[in-house]
């Protein structure tokens, strides 16, 4: 069973983070995870709905991509146990000066610049066309936006259910468009925010993850919706019948299964982590 822990409270697992990101970039692995991601951005499930967002699969194909991700780390760091850390960035978002925090160091995961300092400086990145281009990492920390706050969770914990049709950033209420950063009548909330808060690749959905602290933020994307779970355990997965394609309980996600799971991830099969095999050190203490 893997445990995932913050990633400014636990180095060790920070650093081995890092230092799996870096075997899986090498090999290819990572960029495959780009191009996942990227496919998905580009699949229309329904109008104004792609394979992976602005739709009710935005958290199951999420937390797909890091099961299997998590499970590749695994492998390279060659330890079963491994949990992908996670950015409390609610945490950050706390901070008087959040571009400050400890996480944007050099020995994390560096800053912001074009090409970023750090770990990843001299990464080439994948570009819309899925192709290997000149271009580094980039960040701009703090320019646009602004960290959601705890508070903000806690605002949007008590929604129910998880989704509504139209199931898309139409949806008038439902835990998944208020997280995913929709819902909120702000011109970037939640989930959204949080890449532009960051900037560069982070704040272009087509290319998001060619930064890896993409896989951070979304693990604690995906600690709040655990949280949420474990609040509403009477509620399930919705769209049952009436949705668009790859977006339904029983659906097989958008552009899975992929190695090294090879799992035809559905909403349902992703519905529990501890049958997916993992847990989460704690969760905010907001309620
Ligand atoms: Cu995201």
């Amino acid at each position: 069973m893997a445990v995932r822990t913050n990633f400014l409270e636990n180095e060790a697992a920070a650093l081995d983070y890092i230092s799996g990101v870096k075997i899986l970039k090498q090999s290819g692995r990572y960029d495959n995870y780009i191009r996942l991601h990227l496919r998905a951005v580009q699949y229309e499930a329904a109008p104004g709905i792609n394979g992976a967002h602005m739709g009710a699969a935005f958290l199951p194909w999420h937390r797909a991509m890091l099961h299997a991700f998590e499970i590749d780390l695994q492998r390279v760091l060659d330890d079963a146990d491994f949990g992908l850390p996670y950015w409390d960035w609610s945490a950050d978002a706390e901070l008087p000066d959040p571009t400050t925090s400890a996480i944007w160091s050099d020995s994390y995961m560096g800053g912001s610049g074009d090409p970023i300092d750090g770990p990843f400086t001299n990464w080439q990145t994948v570009n819309e066309s899925g192709r290997i281009s000149t271009n580094n990492i980039e960040r701009d920390l703090g320019a646009s936006s602004s960290l959601p706050t705890y508070a903000s969770i806690a605002a949007i914990l008590g929604n129910e259910p998880y989704d509504v049709s139209p199931y898309s950033t139409q949806s008038k209420y439902g835990f998944r468009n208020a997280l995913e950063g929709f819902l909120i009548t702000q011109a970037s909330a939640m989930h959204n925010a949080v890449h532009d808060w960051i900037g560069g690749q982070m704040s272009s959905p087509p290319v998001a993850p060619n930064d890896p602290v993409f896989f951070l933020l979304h693990a604690n994307v995906d600690r709040i919706w655990a949280l949420w779970q474990s609040q509403h355990p009477s509620q399930t997965y919705f769209p049952v019948v009436d949705g668009a394609p790859t977006q339904r309980l029983e659906d097989v996600l958008f552009g899975y299964p992929i190695q090294p799971t090879n799992f035809a991830y559905t909403p349902a099969s992703v519905w529990s982590i501890s049958t997916l095999g993992y847990s989460y050190d704690n969760y905010p203490a907001i309620s």
